[in-house]
């Protein structure tokens, strides 16, 4: 666990996806950052974060890889009576992030809510390994606020890819030519990440952004260890590109992934970015 950074506002975003989950218990909450609203929500503080608790529970005995999975999250309060509204953000009630530890598995998902505090989705893990889940909630009355869970795929063991700050932030992905620019790059102070889009063949500026989750696009940023989850969101929420602008602050120095996820002609291309915060 890890302490956490104040105050942040942000509006947050979030995403899509498709399936996910395995076998746990475990539990270890992170837990930082916020998220929020398009308006501008405010992250819950520790007292209310403490007010809540999510349960993970995956189906079957032990979660294996490449087989469907199913993952109920039971959210309650500390006491155990369920919670049993939840705010609609960025047109989800609960959007779940999955990353390997390594980050280099990443998957952005939406339980369905099933009424009483439990939400439900089913999903596949790539590899064995372990992997952590994180779902972002905002329980009616309260602020916006993240659960997490370690677990584990049981499988013949994989190699962990490094995760290494790359000097030019620039990645082709799906015919999209991505240059992430941030300014002062620095801890503990809010700062801009602009995404410029280029179509990668004729390098023309890409102006044809369509709005994800009811914004530009959705930001997602884990610090290494995957302890720090920092929510992000657009400045200009109704652009079309060719640039995308965030706003976020990263807690403490250290070397973060990013991941932009975007949607074109119907398709969301997600593009990761791996930076080093001095
Ligand atoms: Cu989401």
């Amino acid at each position: 666990m890890k302490k956490v950074t104040i105050s942040i506002v942000l509006t947050v975003v979030l995403l899509t996806g498709c399936g996910i989950l395995g076998s746990a218990n475990n539990a270890k909450h992170v837990d930082m950052v916020g998220m929020d609203h398009s308006g501008m929500a405010e992250e819950a503080g520790s007292t209310e974060r403490e007010n809540v608790k999510a349960i993970f529970k995956l189906s079957g005995d032990k979660t294996v890889p490449n087989q469907d999975t199913t993952m109920k999250i039971s959210i309650q309060d500390k006491e155990g009576k369920t919670i049993n509204e939840f705010d609609t953000v960025h047109e989800q009630q609960m959007h779940v992030i999955i990353v390997s530890k390594d980050l280099s598995y990443f998957n952005h998902i939406h339980p369905e809510y099933k009424g009483k505090g439990q939400f439900m989705v089913t999903t596949q893990f790539p590899t064995s390994g372990e992997f952590k889940i994180i779902a972002d909630i905002t329980p009616t009355g309260m602020n916006a606020m993240n659960k997490s869970q370690w677990i584990t795929v049981h499988g013949e063991p994989v190699a962990q890819q490094l995760i290494e700050p790359e000097a030019t932030l620039s990645q082709v992905v799906d015919g999209n030519h991505i240059t992430l620019s941030i300014d002062h790059l620095m801890a503990n102070m809010e700062l801009k990440l602009n995404f410029n889009i280029k179509h990668a063949q004729s390098n023309k500026p890409v102006t044809d952004l369509q709005p994800y989750l009811g914004a530009v696009g959705h930001v997602v940023i884990l610090s290494a260890d995957a302890e720090n989850y920092l929510h992000v969101h657009p400045t200009d929420e109704q652009t079309s590109g060719a640039d995308a602008e965030f706003m976020t602050t990263f807690p403490q120095s250290g070397v973060y992934k990013i991941w932009g996820q975007f949607q074109r002609n119907g398709k969301v291309f997600t593009v990761p970015f791996v930076v080093k915060v001095p």
